[in-house]
């Protein structure tokens, strides 16, 4: 086994430099300045809106914390699908998920950035176990939940967010509890017991299971531009189809993006498994979380 998946399997996260290649750091931070600014212009729509935690983001707060949909082909942005589906990245996710690259399916990819003029936060979560979850509710939702691998990769500093290492693998202790009951975030995350806050220097990658424990503070005067991403292995079936699919990916369907992935075979096979999840799935998914 890799030392980044023993890493992984054991603390439910892992820190891996240098995910971008080199001669790419250029392209993809100035992909992320446009697409930042069409955000906070008003242009892009797709946003994470400062007063809501989770989706739907349909706050009309005109500040932002995010950029939904990076790869959407209305942004004109090659650089992140390359990214996406690039040797380092599609490497790193195929040994921590132990599967192999044909199984590997295309998710979600956002960006995470700083709100302009309001300081925000998320509260404790796991993104796919809601708070009110019983032991036994989250042990068997935690025991499911290892088909899919989430990063963040900072362009810039980015001390954000706070995690419990272990937490991917077992349900919360009473004091876990006591500070994650609420929908309200913490005043100030080092309180929640176990918890480690999480630094990256640009070009570092943390990967985590997204079901481990954590929380992240966004402070209006640090620019962070944090690329966000999940990748799933298609064996796990319809285990992640909620978690993924709220976020609104109607439009991966389109030719539109499919063109985008022309010269792409990888790409391509991975939207092929997206879109065979999305198909066998019945109604609508609802949300892993509310707040
Ligand atoms: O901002 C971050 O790094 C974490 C975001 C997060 O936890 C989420 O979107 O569920
Ligand atoms: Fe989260």
């Amino acid at each position: 086994m890799s030392s980044i998946k023993e890493q992984y399997d054991a603390q439910g996260f892992v820190l891996v430099p240098g995910l971008i290649p080199p001669g790419d750091a250029k392209e993809l931070e100035e992909a992320c300045s446009r697409v930042i600014e069409k955000t906070r212009t008003g242009e892009w729509p797709h946003r994470r809106t400062v007063g809501k935690q989770f989706p739907p983001f349909d706050s009309d707060n005109p500040d932002s914390w995010g950029v939904q949909h990076v790869m959407h082909p209305d942004l004109g942005e090659p650089a992140f699908a390359k990214w996406y589906t690039s040797d380092g990245l599609v490497d790193a996710a195929t040994q921590l998920l132990d599967c192999k690259e044909e199984s590997l399916q295309m998710e979600l990819f956002n960006l995470l950035i700083n709100p302009e003029s309001h300081d925000f936060a998320l509260r404790w979560h796991r993104d796919d176990v809601r708070e009110t979850a019983t032991e036994e509710e989250e042990r068997k939702a935690l025991g499911i939940w290892n088909h899919g691998v989430q990063w963040n990769t900072a362009l810039y500093t980015d001390s954000c967010l706070y995690i419990v290492p272990k937490s991917h693998k077992t349900p919360r202790s009473d004091g876990q509890r006591a500070h994650s009951s609420t929908q309200t975030p913490p005043k100030d995350p080092m309180d929640m017991p176990g918890a480690i806050q999480v630094t990256l220097q640009p070009g570092d990658t943390v990967v985590y299971n997204s079901n481990i424990l954590h929380c992240a503070t966004y402070d209006s005067k640090q620019r962070r531009a944090t690329l966000h991403g999940t990748m799933g292995d298609a064996q796990g079936g319809s285990t992640r189809a909620r978690n993924v699919l709220q976020h609104g990916l109607e439009w991966m369907k389109e030719d539109a993006f499919r063109q985008t992935l022309a010269g792409n075979p990888r790409g391509n096979k991975m939207l092929d498994l997206l879109l065979a999840m999305q198909k066998g799935v019945k109604g609508d998914v609802g949300y892993s979380l509310s707040g």
